[in-house]
């Protein structure tokens, strides 16, 4: 259903003397601030637009396992192993929460899935990236866990209800992802000069990549300005980026790591830190499918997917079987 809906997906905010008296009722319960639920009616852009958001949250979270996955086995202690296996497993959670949620639009989770598969959907761009060693594990946790709350904060007050429920219950858990990451990060800060180099070299990596995650510049987002009117997204995505900066430099300074950018500056006339853009064209390639890790990633949840079919068959038939007891009786 979304790949039909996508293809016919408008452009450009409609004005209320454009809309349909349908479309103005709703956009009147928007600005009220109520939350859209299910069965209530909603313009299909709008409903595309949440599908698509949520379905590549969703992809996100579950592809988002894998360079963090990768490190259980070599997790350097027996607590740190036990840290990473739960917030590796809390992104499961998350992920079965979103494709839930948005299959309350009509849209189910095989059909997201294999979208993903066939790189029709995106996921979060900052997968494309490899963890190359521990240090990348703690920066990913503070850094792009830190990223995602920012953004999930906000989408809290996201005006589909399932969306906005969904997210009170990923940023608890977030929460602590974070934590763990920056605790990670700063044992190696603390420690030998090193350790504090891996660290150093971890955030020089993944700073830019994770000032990416919050998607491009306002004057260059696609979908902002409608899902904006909708309040799909309750934040632009400079404003959260923004806040991001502001809220990570300080925490780099206390590790007394230096700052990855030379561009971050405090401007004391705007009230936040300046800073240098990433490299969009990196990034839109990125999202092309070009990523360094792309290929690998999609691999892995096909193979993932494949060899799971034997849970799925056997899943569906006890519940066939089930269902045809009940009904028999
Ligand atoms: N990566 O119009 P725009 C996590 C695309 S998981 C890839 O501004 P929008 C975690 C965008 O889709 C957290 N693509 O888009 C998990 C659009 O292309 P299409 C993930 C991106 O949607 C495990 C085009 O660029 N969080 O933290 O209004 C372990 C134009 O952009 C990206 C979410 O998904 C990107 N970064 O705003 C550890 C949050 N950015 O679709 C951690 C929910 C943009 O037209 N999503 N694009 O072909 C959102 O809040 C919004 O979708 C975004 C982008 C702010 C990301």
């Amino acid at each position: 259903m979304y790949a039909q809906m996508i293809k016919t997906a408008r452009s450009g905010v409609k004005n209320r003397e454009e809309m349909s008296d349908q479309e103005r009722e709703f956009q009147d319960r928007i600005d009220r601030d109520e939350k859209i639920e299910p069965k209530d009616w909603m313009p299909d852009d709008y409903r595309a637009t949440l599908i698509r958001q949520m379905g590549q949250h969703a992809h996100s979270e579950v592809v988002g396992q894998l360079p963090e996955g990768n490190w259980i086995t070599r997790a350097p202690t027996l607590e740190r192993k036990a840290i990473l296996l739960a917030k590796v497993q809390d992104e499961a959670g998350h992920g079965l929460y979103l494709y839930s949620a948005a299959e309350t639009l009509g849209e189910s989770r095989d059909e997201l899935v294999r979208l993903l598969h066939e790189g029709r959907m995106k996921y979060s761009s900052i997968f494309n990236y490899p963890t190359l060693n521990w240090a990348d594990i703690g920066a990913v946790g503070w850094l792009v866990d830190g990223a995602a709350i920012v953004n999930q904060v906000a989408l809290q007050r996201t005006s589909y209800g399932p969306y906005s429920r969904a997210m009170i219950r990923i940023c608890k858990e977030e929460s602590f992802h974070a934590r763990q990451g920056y605790h990670a990060i700063m044992q190696m800060a603390f420690g030998t000069p090193a350790q504090k180099a891996m660290a150093q070299d971890a955030v020089n990596r993944l700073w830019f990549p994770a000032i990416m995650m919050f998607g491009p510049n306002d004057s260059e987002s696609t979908h902002s300005e409608q899902s904006m009117a909708w309040k799909i997204k309750v934040k632009s995505n400079d404003e959260l980026r923004q806040q991001f900066v502001d809220q990570t430099v300080p925490q780099i300074e206390y590790l007394g790591l230096d700052l990855p950018d030379p561009g971050i500056k405090w401007n004391e006339e705007r009230g936040h830190y300046d800073f240098s853009d990433p490299d969009w064209n990196e990034f839109f390639d990125v999202i092309k499918g070009n990523g360094p890790c792309n290929v690998d990633r999609l691999k892995d949840r096909v193979d993932a997917w494949e060899d799971g079919a034997w849970v799925r068959d056997g899943l569906l038939a006890h519940a066939r079987k089930k269902s045809a007891r009940t009904a028999a009786e």
